[in-house]
Parts: structure tokens; C-alpha cells; sequence
């Protein structure tokens, strides 16, 4: 039953239908499911095939465009149920977080504030195509623990490094943590821009900004 409703969660996206992605969402919730599961074996498999479909050039960018708004519509009907599970209520630091300049992808990144938020961090979200400087400022005005970073493309995860540059210039680097994520991060490229941490989803970034903070 659960494995059904998880095919037609993916097919939502491929079909680009945002309202049966939102109706699946609510059964979802209505049927006692944990949201996470239902984003990451249900609607992220949608996204991802029509990902690799447009990668091999067999769907254009209005699928993309599409399977993108059908995705952001599920993720905003199963987030006041994530938010509900994961209420600890105790401030544990203050993360900005936003998606690198140039780059237009908000789904993962809002996936990441929602569930640090939901953790009990104050979450100080920037949305999307952020500049460095905009970035750096928010931090110090909110005076943040946490600069959390994502970036979707390889011609955009430059950008991290150029925040992370720009710290140490700035006689900055010591008083922020960086995190970085996004599908195109790997491990070797955190140690070469010498991130503080890295989480390849939002479970993982949690634990992560948890780790971080609890070093100072
Ligand atoms: Co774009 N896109 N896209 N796209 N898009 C990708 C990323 C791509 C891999 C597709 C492909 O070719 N297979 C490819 C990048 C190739 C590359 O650089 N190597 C690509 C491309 C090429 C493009 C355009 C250039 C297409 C064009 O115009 N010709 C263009 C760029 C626009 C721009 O940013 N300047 C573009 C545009 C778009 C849309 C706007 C149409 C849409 C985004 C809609 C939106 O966000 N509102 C879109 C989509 C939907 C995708 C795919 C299909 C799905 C992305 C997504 O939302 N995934 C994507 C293919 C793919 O990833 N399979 C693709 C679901 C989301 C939950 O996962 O974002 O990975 P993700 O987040 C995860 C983890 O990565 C991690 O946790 C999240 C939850 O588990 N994570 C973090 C993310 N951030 C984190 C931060 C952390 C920690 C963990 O700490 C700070």
C-alpha cells in the first residue's frame, strides 16, 4: 500500500501535476506517514528521473520547470507536519542559509531550513541566488553560528568557496562555521575549500549543525 502511494508520489512529479502532488502529500499525512520518507521514497524519486531524463536530453526545461513547482508544492503541504514531529523547542543557534549566486534551486535548501528549524535552530533563510556579501552581512547582523550553504550546479559551487574566501579576508573566518551541501558537493571538494562540515541530505545537515555548534 505504502509502496504504491510512493510510485504515485514519483509519478506526481514526472507528471508535473502539482495538485495530485499536494493531494498525495495530505494522504500522507492523513495516513500517519513521516513526511521525510514520503519526500525522499516518494517525490524526490520523481525528481530525480525527470533530472536524469533532462540530463540525457529526453525532457526540456518546461518538465523541469514543472516536476520543480510539483515538488515545492508537496514539500509546502508535508512542512507544518515535519515541523509538528520535529518540535524541540530549545534555541540550539542561529543558521543563514541560502542558496549560492547564480543558482535558482530552492527546493533542497528549503528542505535543510525546515528541518533545522523544526530541530530548534533559528533559521535565517536568504532563499535563493545569494551574493556573498549578502550572505556575510546577514551573518554578522543576526550574529550567526552557522553559515549554511547549498548549490545545485557545478558553474555555482564556486561560490561557496568565494564566501568562505571572502571570511578570511575580512578576519572573519574564526567567528562562523560553514556548512555546504547541494548535489554536486562531495567530500573532497568540502576539504578543499576548507568547509567546516557537509551533509549530503537534511537529516544528515541537522545532525551536522548540531555537531557544530556543540564544538563553538
Ligand atoms: Co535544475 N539542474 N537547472 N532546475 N534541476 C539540476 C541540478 C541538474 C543536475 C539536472 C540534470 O541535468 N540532471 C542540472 C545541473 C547539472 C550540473 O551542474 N552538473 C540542472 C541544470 C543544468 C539546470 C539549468 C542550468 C537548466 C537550464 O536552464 N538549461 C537551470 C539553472 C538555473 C539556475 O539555477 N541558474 C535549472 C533550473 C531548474 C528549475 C528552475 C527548472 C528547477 C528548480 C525549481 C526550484 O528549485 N524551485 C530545477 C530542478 C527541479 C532540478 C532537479 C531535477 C531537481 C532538484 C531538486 O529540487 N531536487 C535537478 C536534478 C537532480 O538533482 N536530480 C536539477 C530535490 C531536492 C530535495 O534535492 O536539491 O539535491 P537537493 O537537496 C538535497 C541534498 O542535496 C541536500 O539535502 C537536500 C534534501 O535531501 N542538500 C543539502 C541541499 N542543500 C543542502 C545544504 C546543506 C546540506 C545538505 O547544508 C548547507
Amino acid at each position: 500500500m505504502t509502496d504504491e502511494l510512493f510510485k504515485q508520489m514519483a509519478q506526481s512529479i514526472i507528471d508535473g501535476d502539482a495538485d495530485a502532488a499536494t493531494q498525495l502529500a495530505e494522504q500522507a499525512i492523513q495516513g500517519g506517514l513521516d513526511p521525510l520518507e514520503a519526500i525522499t521514497k516518494g517525490f524526490v524519486v520523481g525528481v530525480n528521473f525527470v533530472g536524469q531524463q533532462f540530463a540525457e536530453g529526453e525532457a526540456f526545461l518546461p518538465e523541469l520547470v514543472m516536476a520543480g513547482e510539483a515538488m515545492k508544492a508537496a514539500v509546502k503541504t508535508l512542512e507544518p507536519e515535519m515541523m509538528k514531529r520535529g518540535a524541540e523547542r530549545e534555541v540550539l543557534g542561529k543558521v543563514v542559509l541560502a542558496t549560492v549566486e547564480g543558482d535558482i534551486h530552492e527546493i533542497g535548501k528549503s528542505l535543510v531550513g525546515t528541518m533545522l528549524t523544526a530541530a530548534g535552530f533559528e533559521v535565517f533563510d536568504l532563499g535563493v541566488d545569494a551574493s556573498p556579501h549578502k550572505i556575510i552581512a546577514k551573518a554578522i547582523e543576526v550574529n550567526a553560528d552557522i553559515i549554511a550553504m547549498s548549490a545545485l550546479l557545478t558553474t555555482t559551487m564556486v561560490k561557496q568557496r568565494e564566501v568562505i574566501d571572502d571570511l578570511e579576508k575580512e578576519g572573519l573566518r574564526s567567528r562562523f562555521k560553514v556548512m555546504v551541501g547541494g548535489a554536486p558537493i562531495t567530500r573532497d571538494w568540502v576539504s578543499r575549500i576548507s568547509a567546516d562540515g557537509y551533509s549530503e541530505d537534511a537529516i544528515g545537515a541537522v545532525n551536522i549543525a548540531k555537531q557544530l555548534v556543540a564544538a563553538g
